[in-house]
């Protein structure tokens, strides 16, 4: 299948963030991209740029003044001191429960913290810039899969299933699945079903679409109750109003194997097929795999293969989306094992 890659996506490239309460390098690293490209070029796989601009299909997927804030944040926080530039703004209070949300505040690290889920998602002077570039990747994808390709892998990051319409959250800014799975409905799909095999419950995507039934989301992740986001990810959690039955998650324990991940996956794909839609979108985050650093599921490299041969079985329109995976050296190989697993089935 052909791959569509982010430009610019080495922009975003903070310091460090916060673990144990220390600071440590970021998980969320270029050199997960740059390994991913690096074997797709070692098998021989086709890459283009993106080439498409997400700014239509943006607006309709994160408010207005959430862009405007996140366009303009690195400007706005290095205009407060000199010293800003070499620093890394966090979000240090939120509007839970019995606070204000309504009112937006005019200091910076308290709108920091209103546009946030978490304190774990640094921004840095590029963040706009790949993040942007990440969600044009996402339409140029769509435009692909749309114009004659029956499969497409947008390879980018910063990655996006944890940003909601209004905020930023688990390393993400811009919900690049979402923007996908909206381009595909513009460009005629009436039904797009989007599966999320990240490790984590991917609140933004769920968020973004729960009141919908012509986008239905499918989530298999570790249970909140122990694992990031938490607060989201329920396996109660079925969809409102119109949307109602056109959400299923499927937590599982930590530590949970791989037999039960599959049993998993074919109920999500069951689902998928008595939905009939007219494309998949598929967030593939790949921090299942067995050594990934902060997730506890226990996938293989060779599983990888499976999942790609088990969605290709679908037989529809596929557009694969990176999202995480953090066992960095091996996140290349184990990505494209998904794509060929897909595309030899
Ligand atoms: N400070 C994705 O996989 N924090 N996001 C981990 C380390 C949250 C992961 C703890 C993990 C978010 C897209
Ligand atoms: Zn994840």
């Amino acid at each position: 299948m052909i791959s569509v890659i982010s430009q610019h996506h080495t922009a975003h490239n903070p310091a460090f963030e916060f673990y144990r309460g220390e600071k440590v390098p970021c998980f969320e690293s270029p050199q997960r991209l740059e390994f991913v490209i690096q074997a797709l070029q070692a098998r021989g796989h086709e890459i283009k740029i993106a080439e498409q601009q997400a700014d239509s299909i943006l607006t309709t997927i994160h408010s207005h003044r959430y862009l405007q804030f996140l366009a303009s944040a690195w400007d706005q926080w290095t205009a407060l001191a000199a010293d800003n530039a070499d620093k890394q703004p966090f979000p240090s209070v939120w509007p839970i429960r019995s606070l204000r949300s309504d009112i937006e505040p005019d200091n910076f690290i308290a709108r920091l913290g209103f546009y946030s889920m978490d304190n774990g998602t640094p921004l840095a002077a590029g963040s706009w810039t790949a993040a942007k570039a990440g969600a044009d990747a996402a339409v140029s994808a769509a435009d692909l899969l749309s114009n004659g390709h029956s499969s497409v892998f947008c390879a980018t990051r910063p990655p996006g299933h944890h940003a909601g319409p209004d905020f930023m959250g688990g390393y993400c800014f811009l919900n690049n699945a979402a923007i996908a799975a909206q381009s595909l409905r513009h460009q005629g799909c009436q039904r797009v079903a989007i599966i999320d095999v990240d490790y984590h419950h991917g609140n933004g995507t769920q968020t973004i679409f729960y009141d919908r039934a012509d986008v239905l989301y499918i989530s298999l992740h570790g249970d909140p109750v122990t694992e990031y986001p938490f607060y989201l990810g329920h396996a109660d959690e079925t969809g409102r109003g119109a949307g109602q039955g056109y959400n299923l998650n499927l937590p599982m324990a930590a530590g949970t194997d791989t037999v039960t991940w599959f049993a998993a996956l074919d109920t999500a794909c069951r689902q998928v097929l008595r939905f009939k839609p007219d494309a998949l979108v598929i967030s593939l985050g790949m921090d299942t795999f067995a050594d990934d650093p902060i997730s506890q599921f226990t996938l293989q490299s060779d599983d990888f293969y499976r999942i790609g041969k088990h969605l290709a079985a679908l037989r529809l329109p596929t557009l694969f989306i990176m999202e995480g995976g953090y066992a960095t050296a091996a996140l290349g190989n184990n990505t494209v094992n998904v794509l060929e697993g897909f595309d030899n089935a």
